[in-house]
């Protein structure tokens, strides 16, 4: 397999700055050997252009209700994200997306969902189900899930929405959701699993039922692995760190999973915070969980 990686240092998306790090970071953690020594190719193609935040009004383009935060400048970035990701598959390599915060999975997504239809696989903290009426912060990184679905005034954004089914969308690891997202997460068809439900029936049969749920009726999966799924005693370098999150092991698990399906097409890493870290050991461990995702075993 080639692996293609992409990096979007992107942070207009969230309220702490740093996450335009992650790439930086998961590289210097030696992403490159060790996807190489799995056996696969790797072409960097290095960073896409991000505005700065500096100097720009985050309120220059607003939705007609509510609030979204950059919202001009996150459909720069998401549609260069989008053709990288595109280009990638249609030279037959595998995207592998570093962030930056999760508002560039609006790009990711609508790159894979190009022509065929797509499972997601959401491995999160947070919902991120948020539109700009219901948004407490105004931040687009709670509200990536909402707008590949095309929900609320996300379905007037070309540059947003897709044809992915709410079905064919699975979360897992949930444990921070607003009340708002909460009504609408319950009034949807993604399949969640949260932090009680990973509690209750372990780890490996929460990602089968994932999985499950994300492939019904279609054959390819995108994962989208937001880092502060897991507990920030294992993963600090995050910008919002919540409690009671999945265990390193856990994590390895569910990556062990998907690498089984051979299902997967493409993949993205966010919400690393270098400035938050600790020695670089959130960025680490993404290098980790993106090895076990694309194969590696133990044994
Ligand atoms: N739900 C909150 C907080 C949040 C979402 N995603 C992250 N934080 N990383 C919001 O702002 O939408
Ligand atoms: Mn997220
Ligand atoms: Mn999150």
């Amino acid at each position: 397999m080639d692996v293609r990686v992409i990096g979007a240092p992107m942070d207009l998306g969230a309220d702490r700055r740093g996450v335009d790090m992650g790439p930086s970071a998961i590289r210097y953690a030696g992403l490159a050997d060790s996807i190489r020594s799995l056996g696969h190719a790797i072409d960097d193609a290095g960073d896409l252009p991000v505005p700065r935040p500096e100097g720009r009004d985050p309120n220059a383009e607003r939705p007609p209700n509510g609030n979204a935060k950059y919202l001009r400048e996150t459909r720069w970035v998401c549609r260069r994200v989008e053709s990288a990701v595109a280009d990638a598959l249609d030279e037959g390599a595998f995207p592998l997306v570093l962030g930056g915060d999760h508002s560039i999975a609006i790009g990711t997504i609508n790159g894979v969902n190009k022509d065929r239809k797509l499972g997601v696989l959401w491995i999160d903290a947070h919902g991120d189900f948020n539109t700009p009426e219901t948004t407490p912060s105004g931040n687009i990184h709670g509200m990536p899930v909402a707008a590949i679905l095309g929900r609320s005034v996300f379905g007037e954004m070309e540059w947003a929405r897709t044809d992915v089914e709410e079905r064919n969308v699975a979360m897992v690891g949930l444990r921070d959701i607003g009340a708002e997202e909460r009504t609408a997460i319950a009034d949807s068809d993604v399949t969640v699993y949260t932090m009680s439900d990973i509690d209750n029936r372990g780890m490996v049969p929460i990602v089968e039922d994932a999985l499950d749920a994300a492939l019904d009726g279609v054959d390819r999966l995108h994962v989208s692995f937001d880092m502060d799924v897991l507990d920030p005693g294992e993963a600090p370098g995050v910008g919002t760190p919540v409690h009671g999150g999945v265990t390193y092991r856990e994590a390895h698990t569910a990556m062990e999973l998907i690498a089984g399906t051979d299902a997967c097409v493409s993949m993205e890493v966010v919400e690393v915070n270098p400035i938050l870290d600790s020695h670089n050991r959130t960025a680490e461990l993404a290098v980790e969980l993106v090895a076990s995702g694309l194969g590696k075993q133990i044994l």
